[in-house]
């Protein structure tokens, strides 16, 4: 007789299968079932403060260590992760949405049951818009199927996918999990030796050819691949902002990072002088090219992604970017003598000054050198992100943001995400005060499972990346003591930063508190930024109609 088991069985044990060891989220009625199978399970449970810190959390495990979970209850819980569900869709994370939602019987009998808002398709048809596949497990003859599929398209597609759970289907018999293999990707052949024969034809033709790689290198797990190209071939390497660290910044050939003219001078001019651009895995957000100021010329380009490969003006579908990138490492390419193009100015000594007061360019030149090998560094959106798009990260893959879809306050939830997922690395975390005001209670839950992120509260007293491109009252927010609120949470240590001497006194102690959190409120002055937002501000203002604040506005 075929074995059988229950339908939360079942998705658990396929979890679990998957590699995930955590799953964050808060219960309700309509999933508690569930909650208590997974309580049961080699799963652990990480309860967050919000249902949007439980899926910001879960796409950062996602993005260390391949997979994430969000298990929620039904509409007032799922809609609350719906914004951070969109990012993990735009910046290809895997993360697996479970949502409970009432029992099928229940939904017949009384319509207006709590938490509904049109009717009881209403969740799912919102996450279908947001995920590559929204399923509800109503039927327990196919729900193995449904579960097993669902979970290989959110792994081959690193893309979020929901499940929704009724809780009367919770403990329905079903088919036991049978062993099954996950199909590698596979290439047409011929597409793939055309498209490496042109690849190649041009890479030897090209006097200067130059790589700039993307965020599907990593989440697709090509970083060997890429930098074995990148050693055989000599060819100098930049990253993309949204892929910033998919090869080590310390690599002797890496040049930084690509914005057009939003980043680094020489950098874009070693990009844009190249006469073969070799584009892997970056898909060409307005943030990564700089908000329209790159100039890659098409007919010197070769763009491959996941879902296609584009040499010049035409296009393969049937090309896996790994088959690409492996062959192309594997043909024969005019090789180049290595050499690093342009200067390490980042690394440069810092010398601090006790008195002066504390900007943002001074702040992240002397975070470079207090970047560990264990840091995994996570930046919110604003000046943290672009102050810190210029520090040299140590290994590959540590640099986790939402430097395209650009919301603000996943820096604290995903500091959470990313310890979980690999404990070994501490999160060295740069916030606005803005993003900080909206997820910060997420240390709540640093400080209730012992975990030591160092986060650095950028305020500059409200909404700095907006005031560059149209100033208003509305960029003002109340300004919060940061630095004590490990006093309410009673845990974590806390100081305040004004000058550089009170950095450097700040950095020793948080350093060393390895045994909880630290929480530096660094004061900026709210007109200072990095050059970097400085150069956006004042494009995006172009199309805002507005322009740079003249004077400072009394703020208290
Ligand atoms: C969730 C969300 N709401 C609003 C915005 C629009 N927005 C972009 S930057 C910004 C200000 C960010 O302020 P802060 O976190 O203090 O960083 P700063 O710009 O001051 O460095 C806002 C409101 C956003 N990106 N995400
Ligand atoms: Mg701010």
């Amino acid at each position: 007789m075929a074995k059988t088991t229950t339908i939360g069985q079942y998705l658990i044990h396929r979890l679990h299968e998957a590699g995930l060891k955590h799953v964050f989220g808060i219960p309700g009625d309509y999933v508690l079932r569930f909650y208590s199978l997974l309580d049961q399970s080699s799963l652990k449970v990480i309860g967050m403060c919000t249902e949007a810190g439980a899926a910001f959390a879960a796409d950062a495990y996602a993005r260390v260590s391949g997979l994430g979970a969000v298990c929620v209850t039904y509409c007032v819980g799922g809609l609350n992760t719906l914004n951070a569900v969109a990012g993990a869709y735009a910046e290809k994370s895997p993360l697996i949405v479970i949502s409970g939602a009432p029992g099928r019987d229940e939904q017949a009998r009384s319509p207006l049951l709590h938490h509904r808002v049109r009717d009881f398709n209403t969740q799912r048809l919102m996450f279908e818009k947001v995920t590559v596949a929204a399923v509800a497990l109503e039927d327990p003859v196919t729900v193995p199927a449904q579960i097993d599929e669902t979970i290989a398209t959110c792994m081959r597609t690193k893309r979020p996918v929901y499940i929704e759970l009724p809780r009367d289907m919770v403990d329905q018999v079903c088919a036991a999990p049978v062993p099954r293999r996950v199909e590698p990707p596979r290439s047409d052949p011929l597409a793939l030796r055309e498209a490496l024969q042109e690849t190649t034809a041009m890479l030897r033709a090209a006097k200067r050819p130059v790589i700039l790689a993307g965020v599907e290198i990593h989440r697709f797990g090509l970083q060997p691949a890429l930098v074995h190209l990148v050693n055989r071939s000599g060819y100098p390497v930049a990253a993309t902002l949204l892929g910033k660290s998919v090869i080590s910044e310390m690599h002797p050939q890496y040049l930084g990072i690509y914005e057009g003219a939003m980043g680094r001078e020489d950098v874009r001019r070693a990009v844009e002088s190249a006469d073969c651009v070799l584009i892997i895995g970056a898909p060409l957000t307005d943030i990564d090219m700089g908000i329209f100021t790159a100039h890659l010329d098409e007919s010197r380009v070769v763009n491959a992604i996941s879902e296609r490969i584009t040499i010049r003006h035409h296009h393969f579908q049937d090309v896996w970017l790994g088959d690409f990138i492996r062959g192309l490492a594997a043909a024969r390419l005019r090789r180049r003598p290595k050499r690093a193009a342009v200067r390490k100015a980042a690394l440069a000594a810092f010398r601090p000054q006790p008195q002066r007061p504390i900007t943002v360019r001074r702040f992240f030149e002397r975070m470079n050198a207090f970047l560990a090998d264990d840091s995994v560094v996570i930046a919110d959106i604003g000046d943290s992100l672009f102050g810190a798009a210029d520090l040299t990260i140590h290994r590959s893959t540590e640099f986790i943001s939402p430097a395209y879809y650009t919301s603000m306050g996943f820096a604290v939830p995903a500091a959470v995400g990313a310890q979980f997922a690999k404990p070994s690395l501490r999160p060295i975390v740069f916030v606005g005060d803005g993003a900080f005001q909206m997820t910060g209670q997420e240390l709540s839950i640093v400080a209730r499972h012992r975990l030591n992120p160092i986060v650095f509260v950028l305020n500059n007293k409200g909404y700095a990346t907006e005031r560059f491109i149209l100033e208003g009252p509305f960029n003002d927010i109340h300004e919060w003591s940061y630095h004590l609120i490990p006093r309410v949470l009673r845990a974590g240590w806390g100081c305040e930063v004004r000058t550089e001497g009170q950095l450097e006194a700040a950095l020793i102690r948080a350093r060393d508190n390895t045994r909880t959190f630290s929480l530096i409120n660094i004061h900026l002055d709210p007109l200072d930024t990095s050059d970097a937002l400085a150069r956006l501000g004042k494009r995006l203002a172009k199309r805002a109609g507005g322009g740079r604040p003249k004077n400072p506005r009394p703020r208290r």
